[in-house]
């Protein structure tokens, strides 16, 4: 628009000097007045062509299996797992992390040679994802990420748990028992929230030949690091493993279901992250867009149309 703008007041500063010119002329014949009016007359085609000229390109571009180079990230998990909080650690725009995510929102970035879209919503509300979800995004979901986590965002009484030190506080309360107790009950938690039915209609819902990632991510692993004197043993000599043992029921029911498709998904990852530390963060996103390069390169030229 402002571009339009200026071309129209570039038109009529021309206008003026050709009407200036043809006023300081005693006594125009009429192939003067013509050639007053040329340029008037070039810079309106001028504007008019751009404008279509643009149009034109634009459509190209539409049309152009280019356009669809786009690789779609979902983001799955109950409410303040940290799905909103991973989007802005890993830069995409306008992304609210600190309180609850309401609609289903659509986060986008731009990578070399594709753009990266990140689907985000409201871990409360199961539904937003088998109804809210649009099939120009279904369709072009490569990675299905589940982000689980260790401690929820408010304690029993509603308190809010949102900084790891109200977090720490909360959860060394009491005894080690307790300690480990209140890991456990978010953990399943987790399981319960989605139930077999949740996962086989989100499966239902975004599963295409394009779903090549589904990943597993447990988050707030830097409470985990800090509470190792309040946990069994096991986890002084192998936290990771031993926190990935524990969501290992939730985890095989999801892996249960890739395997069971018409088209089996073989990259099944679990890796244990922190946001707010960055502990793993930046190594899942450079797989996923580096897998998509290689997808890219295999599979592009059947990428779908919107
Ligand atoms: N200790 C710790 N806290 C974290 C980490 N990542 C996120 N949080 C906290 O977890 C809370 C929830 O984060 P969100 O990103 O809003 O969670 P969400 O999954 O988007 O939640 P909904 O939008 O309600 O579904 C926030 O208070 C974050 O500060 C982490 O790595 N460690
Ligand atoms: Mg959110």
């Amino acid at each position: 628009m402002k571009r339009k703008v200026f071309f129209y007041t570039g038109l009529a500063i021309v206008t003026m000097l050709c009407v200036w010119f043809i006023a300081s002329i005693p006594n125009p014949n009429l192939v003067q007045v013509l050639a007053a009016l040329i340029p008037p007359i070039i810079v309106g085609i001028f504007i008019e062509y751009t404008q279509r000229l643009r149009d034109k390109l634009y459509m190209l571009l539409e049309k152009s299996p280019f356009k669809n180079k786009n690789c779609t990230i979902l983001l799955i998990g109950s409410a303040g797992s940290g799905k909103s909080s991973l989007a802005n650690c890993w830069g995409f725009p306008d992304v609210n992390s600190t309180t609850t995510t309401d609609s289903f929102q659509t986060y986008i970035k731009s990578e070399k040679d594709f753009k990266i879209t990140l689907l985000d919503y409201r871990g409360q509300d199961l539904t937003q994802i088998t109804t809210e979800l649009d099939s120009k995004y279904r369709e072009n979901i490569f990675a299905a990420i589940f982000v689980v986590d260790v401690v929820a965002r408010e304690d029993e009484n509603k308190n809010p748990l949102l900084t790891p030190d109200q977090q720490i506080k909360w959860l060394s309360y009491g005894s080690d028992d307790e300690t480990y107790k209140k890991i456990k009950n978010r953990v399943y938690a987790h399981s319960d929230f989605f139930g077999i039915a949740g996962i086989q209609g989100i499966f239902n819902v975004i599963y295409s030949l394009k779903l090549r990632h589904v990943m597993f991510l447990i988050n707030k692993y830097d409470l985990i690091e800090k509470l190792l004197d309040k946990l069994p043993d096991s986890y002084i000599s192998d936290p990771e493993e031993s926190i990935k043992k524990e969501f290992s029921d939730f985890q095989n029911k999801i892996w249960q279901f890739c395997k069971n498709v018409d088209y089996p998904i073989r990259n099944l990852t679990i890796d244990v992250i922190s946001v707010s530390r960055g502990t793993n963060t930046n190594k899942i996103y450079a797989k996923i867009v580096d897998d998509y390069k290689k997808w890219l390169d295999k599979y592009g030229w059947v990428e779908e149309r919107d």
